[in-house]
């Protein structure tokens, strides 16, 4: 399980980016010592745990509706149209629905350009207006 995440790229090593295992290699030697797997290990878990908690039907997935209830859960006030572009952008399948992994990428993904753009929106009303050049920074800046 934990390969396959790395394989997917989700664990990009990335020393800075407290989403990526960097975090769990506390000594920056490139290499996971035991305490270190474990403190992996369970962020794996804990993300399961999360995964099953959402998946109301058991059908090993995330629907349209569990995504919509984990989202609200998480903090997240969303139109249920970029709730199915969500769903499209991460339903590799094409069955509208999300696996684990993508659940878990859609989460960080969602998560780190809420905080780019929270960063800007300093007076929190949810607009912000940015320089085209401003713009490219942010994104290209981007850990996802
Ligand atoms: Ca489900
Ligand atoms: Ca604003």
């Amino acid at each position: 399980m934990i390969v396959y995440f790395i394989d997917a790229g989700m664990f990009d090593i990335d020393k800075n980016d407290p989403a990526s295992p960097g975090m769990f290699d506390k000594q920056q030697k490139g290499t996971v010592s035991f305490e270190e797997f474990g403190a992996l290990w369970k962020y794996v878990t804990d993300w399961q745990n999360c995964f099953r908690s959402f998946d109301r039907d058991n059908s090993g997935n995330i629907d349209r509706n569990e995504l919509k209830t984990a989202l609200i859960n998480f903090g997240y006030r969303l139109s249920d149209h970029i709730i199915d572009t969500l769903i499209r952008k991460y339903d590799r399948a094409g069955h509208g629905t999300i696996y684990f992994d993508d659940f878990i990428q859609c989460c960080i993904v969602l998560y780190t350009l809420t905080a780019a753009f929270r960063q800007l929106d300093t007076d929190l009303d949810g607009v912000i207006t940015i320089h085209y050049e401003q713009f490219l920074g942010m994104v290209f800046n981007l850990k996802i």
